[in-house]
This record gives structure tokens, sequence and C-alpha cells, in this order.
């Protein structure tokens, strides 16, 4: 669709935001350290956090640094054109206040403020675009989630059509619905999704939000372009319409060691590799726990954004 694809046309650098109550724990559990991609530290092959436990860190997420209209005028100082954020990672925990589901910022966490509504407003503000990050199907909390439990509170046996109708379909038309004009909901790693709840999901995002894009990552080609791998910048042409996704360091979410920031230069570079190819830039930054941007980062993006304003015709 003409119309949808204009999104790419017009801004081919964006920023992504993974935020959540794994943000936190900045890889940091009991002590220990573990290396890899700070969202994920609660899956097996990182920390490994039983489930109840992983809930509590609901209670203490209390981003009292959170400042949407501060963030939204880094991403414009980026040079950026539109902004993704988490709504819910594979923890299953939502990052908006939702109704379909408890596990929530507005219900499980002190702060009563739905930093999403904020962000929404400060991009439209701000003249970018507003979007949201939805893992459908891993959700690693909820019965029958991808890679969740298998049964319920009660011990019965959970199916993926249980989680599906309970949580994610009432959520995807939450987001798509509660949140103004989205330009992209950008689902992710689908796994061995059936077809048919692609298509659904797929189908409410086209009903809510017919100029919004849906990721390659949706799964099954119902998507409307192609995602690359993470953090993949590609050395060849790509065809079609696509879309290349980065972070500032290493980890999407925050690391508390992680300082492997990329340079102005770096991001530079990265950058006119995609947009030259035809491509599109989604550049990720990890607020801590607190609702606070890394300050390097917020500080390579925004001198890199000063030389895009030097070169308008890049
Ligand atoms: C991956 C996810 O598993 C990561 O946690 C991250 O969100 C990245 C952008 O996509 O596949």
């Amino acid at each position: 669709d003409a119309e949808r694809g204009q999104l790419f046309a017009d801004g081919n650098y964006a920023m992504f935001i993974h935020w959540g109550i794994y943000s936190q724990l900045a890889n940091k559990v009991d002590g220990k350290t573990y290396y890899g991609i700070g969202e994920w530290i609660m899956n097996p092959r990182m920390a490994g956090i039983p489930i109840p436990r992983y809930r509590e860190l609901a209670k203490t997420f209390n981003p009292v640094k959170f400042d949407a209209m501060a963030i939204a005028q880094l991403a414009k100082d980026a040079g950026m054109k539109y902004i993704i954020i988490t709504a819910k990672h594979h923890d299953g925990f939502a990052m908006y206040h939702s109704k379909a589901n408890k596990f929530n910022i507005g219900d499980a966490s002190p702060i009563k403020l739905d930093p999403m509504k904020e962000l929404a407003e400060a991009c439209q503000k701000q003249g970018l675009g507003f979007g949201f990050y939805y893992s459908h199907n891993q959700d690693w909390t909820f019965p029958g989630g991808g890679n969740g439990p298998k049964q319920d509170s009660q011990g019965n046996p959970a199916t993926f059509d249980d989680y599906f109708q309970k949580k994610c379909l009432p959520q995807v038309k939450e987001i798509t619905s509660e949140y103004g004009p989205i330009v992209l909901v950008w689902f992710d790693t689908p796994g061995n999704m059936p077809k048919k709840y692609v298509q659904e999901l797929v189908d409410v995002v086209r009903e809510n939000q017919p100029k919004a894009l849906v990721s390659g990552r949706a799964g099954h080609n119902l998507g409307d372009y192609q995602s690359l791998g993470d953090m993949e910048v590609p050395h060849r042409n790509v065809e079609g319409l696509w879309e290349a996704v980065d972070t500032t360091n290493d980890s999407w979410g925050y690391a508390w060691y992680d300082e492997n920031w990329k340079t102005p230069e770096e991001i530079l570079h990265r950058l006119i590799a995609c947009v030259a190819r035809g491509g599109t830039y989604m550049l990720n930054i990890g607020p801590r726990g607190d609702g606070s941007v890394p300050e390097r980062a917020a500080a390579s993006l925004r001198s890199s954004g000063d030389w895009i304003k030097r070169h308008p015709q890049v």
C-alpha cells in the first residue's frame, strides 16, 4: 500500500526504545552480572528468574525520572522521524495501562501514570510519529504464551489460544485504539505461531490504524516490509522495503556494565549505510529503570544529529 510505505520514504531514521521492569535489574541479579541482552534477564539463558519473583519487580518499578518530552526532544535533535517503544516484551509486562491484563504498569506498579500516553502525546507535539513494539508470540509469564507456562494457576493445561484470546488480541486492540495515530506496530519473534493468529492481529491493525506499517517479524509474510537481523547493517543492496534495527551499545534493555557506546561517527556510518541502500535505520536506546536515558547515548545521538542538520541533502 503506497500510503503506508510513505512512512519509510519520509522517515528513514527512527528511535527504538526497550524499556521494562527488567531495566531495573540492569543485568544484575543477587549480585551476579549476566552478560547479554538485558530484556532477556528472566529467561533461563540468562538469570532464569522464577515467575513469582519476576512479578515482584513490578512493585518497585517507579520511573520518577521518565520525561516523555525530553525523550521526544532527543529523537528530534537526533534527526529521527518517529519513536517505537516496547508496549510489551517477552516478559509479558505491559508498559501501558492495560484493561485486558493486570500485569501492567498502571495496576501493578506504584506509578499510576501511563508513560505510553505521555510519550504518544510528546511525539505528537514534536511532530514525530509514534508506534509500539509488541511481543505477540512469546509471553513468558502468561499461561499458554510462547515459551511461557504450560498451565494456569489452578494447574489446568493452557494453550496458545488461551493466551491469544485472553491477552494478546485484546492488548493489540488496546495499543492500536487508545494512543492516537500509530505509525507502525513492531511484532517480533513469531516462532511457530500459526498463520491465522498473525492474520487476526494484522487485521486489527488494518482496521484500527489503516496507515500503520506492520513489521516483517509479524510472521508468515504478513508484514509490510522486511526487517533485517538484530543489529545487522547490510554491506550490499537489499531489495524492496526494508529496515535495519540496531542499538547504541550492545544490549537493547539497559545493562549497567555496557559502556560500548557507538560514537557519533559510527552512528552516522551505520545510518548512511542503510539509508543510502534504500532502507530505514531504527536505533535503540535503553532507558534505566528510573526512566532516565544514559547520558552517553544521548550525547552521541545529539552530535550525530547536528551533523545531519548540517548536511540536509543526506
Ligand atoms: C529480538 C528480541 O528477542 C530482542 O529481545 C529484541 O527485542 C530484538 C529487537 O528483537 O529478536
